[in-house]
């Protein structure tokens, strides 16, 4: 009996996470490893946190066509999360997955619990999923809405510019989530009569999208890869306020949106590059009880240490030996800011780095960039340069002639003509 109440008396409580970018490499370098490492940290903290729903939203994968790793990945944790006490686990697609692979899978998950939403479903209320707890009753309310295309949304009319079309689009995505939302509310109020005790349900949004004022990090990899629609930005007055917690997707720092404590982007698990060397990444926890919603960030450990060094080669030897005495597995990227053109750069690198657990993965000779890229004619800027152009530069910056710069050519021609039929 006593084990009853508390059950009772436990919030709600729902994990929110985002943009693990399965398969995504950095500089070359695999990461499995690490997504392993998050999955199993992921599960222990489902466990000890006691987590009823998981909501993921959007870009679980980082191509649309994953690897065999990336989907083993995927599909055995999804399996772990079934088997666990976290009762639903809600899937939603962002601009990077591809919402017919994700898709494919749903009947068969479903069977578990598992509730994928990758394309917009053609009637509204599919898009409303009623989490039921043991004894049957509707717990929670979400609004699973996955990252809306163009042509999911707009009614293309011909001879529209772009700027009527981008507004269209936004608009379009207001007009969704108010849809969606007033949905979710005919559903709470019949769910809420069905309850034994008087209680509200909590209505809880999703969405893959950039919310104006958002903040993304150069390098963060959230403008990689960016085609029109993938950054229009849309009010923050377009979620109903209604919506008790909205679980965003699509940044990869996690924030608040509009400074408001039930609106928020997870951010990416993982360091997405160099320049968010060393900042915290996290996941939300999320507790609904009958006097409202709380919110707390747990930080993801860090299963790959990351660091970037910037300044000119003293600073950057000094800082090089301090990390090979601390002896830990890190990869770099160096910046090389000095006055002087240092030609060897990279060779003076490795051989410091050689027999270290010190791995360097990019380098940036910004002295020998300047002096290519530097304007050789007054009024020069770099817009007026054709790609072939600063190539050139750069084999005179390094002092190539003769055979090996014809060769060079032909290679950089025969790399840019395959670039483009791609
Ligand atoms: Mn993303």
């Amino acid at each position: 009996m006593t084990d009853t109440n508390k059950t009772q008396n436990h919030p709600l409580r729902v994990l929110h996470t985002s943009d693990w970018h399965l398969g995504r490499m950095l500089y070359g370098r695999q990461r499995y490893d690490e997504f392993e490492q998050f999955f199993n940290w992921l599960h222990s903290t489902i466990i000890e946190q006691k987590i009823d729903i998981l909501l993921v939203a959007g870009d679980i994968f980082h191509t649309t066509t994953p690897s065999n790793q990336a989907q083993q990945l995927y599909y055995s944790f999804l399996c772990k999360v079934a088997a666990s006490s976290c009762r639903h686990l809600v899937v939603t697609a962002g601009n990077h997955d591809s919402p017919t692979f994700l898709d494919a899978p749903r009947e068969l998950l479903r069977t578990l619990n598992i509730h994928v939403i990758a394309s917009l479903p053609e009637a509204i209320e599919d898009e409303v999923l009623l989490l039921r707890n043991r004894a049957g009753e509707t717990e929670a309310i979400i609004c699973a809405v996955p990252f809306l295309r163009d042509r999911d949304i707009r009614v293309a009319i011909p001879g529209q510019d772009m700027v009527d079309r981008e507004e269209q689009l936004i608009n379009g995505i207001g007009r969704h989530y108010l849809a969606v939302c007033e949905e979710a509310v005919r559903q709470q109020k019949k769910e809420e009569h069905k309850l034994a005790k008087k209680q509200k349900i909590p209505i809880i949004g999703m969405g893959h999208l950039l919310a104006a004022g958002g903040s993304t990090v150069q390098g963060d990899g959230v403008r990689e890869n960016l085609y029109v629609g993938s950054l229009i930005s849309v009010g923050a007055d377009i979620f109903p306020d209604l919506i008790d917690y909205l679980a965003l997707g699509h940044l990869h720092s996690p924030q608040k949106v509009s400074g408001l404590e039930t609106r928020r982007y997870s951010g990416a698990p993982l360091t997405m590059g160099f320049a968010e060397a060393g900042r915290k990444k996290s996941i939300n926890v999320v507790d609904f009880s009958q006097t409202g919603v709380e919110v707390e960030l747990r930080n993801v450990p860090v299963f790959q240490n990351i660091s970037c060094i910037e300044g000119d080669w003293p600073h950057i030897e000094g800082q090089l030996a301090l990390l090979i005495t601390d002896d830990v597995h890190c990869w770099l990227e160096i910046i090389y800011q000095g006055k002087e053109i240092l030609p060897d750069l990279r060779q003076r690198l490795d051989e410091m780095v050689l027999d270290s657990k010190l791995e360097i993965l990019r380098i940036r000779n910004q002295r020998i960039t300047e002096q290519i890229l530097s304007p050789q004619s007054e009024g020069e800027t770099l817009a007026d340069l054709g790609h072939a152009q600063v190539f050139e530069r750069c084999l005179d910056g390094q002092d190539i002639i003769g055979e090996q710069r014809l060769e060079l050519i032909a290679a950089y021609n025969e790399i840019v003509t395959s670039l483009e039929q791609e």
